[in-house]
C-alpha cells in the first residue's frame, strides 16, 4: 500500500489554524468517528436494517471539507457518505432517522443510508452508482456558473471510480469550460475486493488530473490538519476564478467493503500500521502534545458528541415508519403521481 502515513506531515503544525478551527475540525472527525461506529455496531447486530458504509478513517478528509466549504456551497457524495453528510453541516437525528427508514429522516424514510441529501444544507445527492457523482457535480458547477452565485460544488468518489467512464467525461468537461468544481478522491487503496494497483498502473491518482490540464494535489487524508490546508488552497483557486481542482487524499480502509463484509483478503500488516495512524487519534494526539487544546476541552467535546449521536438514535428509533401511501409521493420533484386502481 501507499505508505503516505508513515511518514510524519510537514504540514502538522498546529500554528496553520485558528484555536476555533482546531475545535470545529476536532469535533466533525469525532461526531464521524462515533457516529459511524455506532451505526455500524447496530448494523452488525441486525438493529439497524440499512446498507450504510463504514466511514471509519475518513474524518480527517471530511472534516477539512467542514472547514473549507461554506454552507451554501454544493457537495455531491456516494453510498459512503456519512461523513460528508455530517460535514456538510446537516443534523444528525434526520441523518439517523433516514438510515433507520423512518419518516423523520432527511428524505421521509424513503431513500435510506445510500441515497442522503438535503438541498438545505447544499447536500444535493448522495448515490450508490460509482463515479456517477461526478457529472451531477459538474453540472451543478455549470448551473453555478451560468447563475453567477459564487458558489463551488465538491465531489467525493472512491479510487475505484477514477477507473470509470463517467469520471473522465466530467473532469475533462469540467476543465474544458473552467468550472467551480472541488473533485476530491477519498483514496482509502480499494475498491470492494479489489486493491488499487489492479485496475490502475499509476501510483499518483492526482496525475490523472493533470491529464486533463487540471490543477491537482496530493494529501496524507489521515492528517486532518494537512488535509484542511490542502482543501482551503484549492477552494481559494476555485474562488478566484482557476478552474477545477483535483485533490487525492490517500487514506486506507480501515475495515471490510461493508460492515458485515469478509476482509480476510486485505494484507493483515497494512491494516495494523493503517489503523495506528487513524486520524481522529492522531490529531488528539496533536492538540494535545501542543496544548493547542486543554485535555479537559476535549473530553468535553467527547461527551457532547457521545450524548448528541445518543439523542439521534434516540429519536429515530422513536419516530414511525413511513405510510405506505408515501410510496408515490416525491416520485418527481413537482408532480405526485397518482395512481389508478
Ligand atoms: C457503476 C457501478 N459499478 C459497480 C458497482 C459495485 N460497487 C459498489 S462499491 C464498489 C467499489 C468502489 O470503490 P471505490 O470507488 O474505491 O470506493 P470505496 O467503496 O472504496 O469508497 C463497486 C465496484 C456500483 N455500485 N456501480
Ligand atoms: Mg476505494
Amino acid at each position: 500500500m501507499t505508505d503516505i502515513h508513515n511518514s510524519e506531515s510537514p504540514r502538522t503544525a498546529t500554528g496553520l489554524a485558528s484555536e476555533s478551527d482546531l475545535e470545529r475540525l476536532y469535533t466533525v472527525a469525532k461526531t464521524i468517528q462515533v457516529c459511524d461506529a455506532r451505526v455500524q455496531k447496530e448494523v452488525k447486530s441486525g438493529i439497524l436494517k440499512a446498507a450504510a458504509y463504514p466511514v471509519e478513517g475518513l474524518s480527517g478528509v471530511c472534516a477539512g471539507l467542514a472547514l473549507a466549504l461554506k454552507s451554501d456551497d454544493y457537495l455531491v457524495s456516494t453510498y459512503r457518505n456519512l461523513g460528508d453528510v455530517i460535514a456538510k453541516g446537516v443534523p444528525l437525528r434526520p441523518v439517523i432517522a433516514e438510515i433507520a427508514g423512518r419518516a423523520t429522516g432527511v428524505a421521509k424514510g424513503k431513500g435510506g443510508a445510500m441515497h442522503i441529501a438535503d438541498s438545505a444544507y447544499g447536500l444535493m445527492t448522495t448515490t450508490g452508482i460509482v463515479g456517477s457523482g461526478l457529472p451531477i457535480a459538474t453540472g451543478l458547477a455549470l448551473s453555478s456558473l451560468l447563475a453567477g452565485d459564487g458558489r463551488i460544488t465538491a465531489v467525493t468518489f472512491g479510487d475505484g471510480a477514477t477507473s470509470i467512464g463517467a469520471f473522465h467525461e466530467a473532469m475533462n468537461l469540467a476543465a474544458v469550460w473552467n468550472l467551480p468544481v472541488l473533485f476530491i478522491c477519498q483514496n482509502n487503496q480499494w475498491a470492494e475486493h479489489t486493491p488499487t494497483q489492479d485496475h490502475m498502473v499509476i501510483t499518483e491518482i492526482a496525475s490523472k488530473a493533470r491529464g486533463y490540464g487540471m490543477q491537482s494535489a496530493t494529501t496524507d487524508g489521515f492528517d486532518p490538519l494537512a488535509t484542511l490546508e490542502v482543501l482551503r488552497e484549492a477552494v481559494d483557486s476555485i474562488r478566484a476564478g482557476g478552474g477545477p481542482f483535483f485533490v487525492e487524499a490517500v487514506t486506507y480502509r480501515l475495515q471490510g467493503h461493508t460492515a458485515t463484509a469478509d476482509y480476510s483478503y486485505m494484507p493483515k500488516e497494512d491494516l495494523e500500521a493503517a489503523r495506528k495512524t487513524e486520524p481522529v487519534g492522531r490529531l488528539r494526539g496533536l492538540l494535545e502534545s501542543s496544548a493547542a487544546l486543554s485535555t479537559e476541552r476535549l473530553e468535553e467535546i467527547d461527551s457532547q458528541v457521545l450524548a448528541d449521536v445518543e439523542d439521534a438514535f434516540a429519536f429515530a428509533y422513536a419516530s414511525d415508519y413511513p405510510d405506505q401511501g408515501e410510496a408515490y409521493t416525491d416520485v418527481f420533484s413537482n408532480k405526485t403521481m397518482e395512481i389508478s386502481a
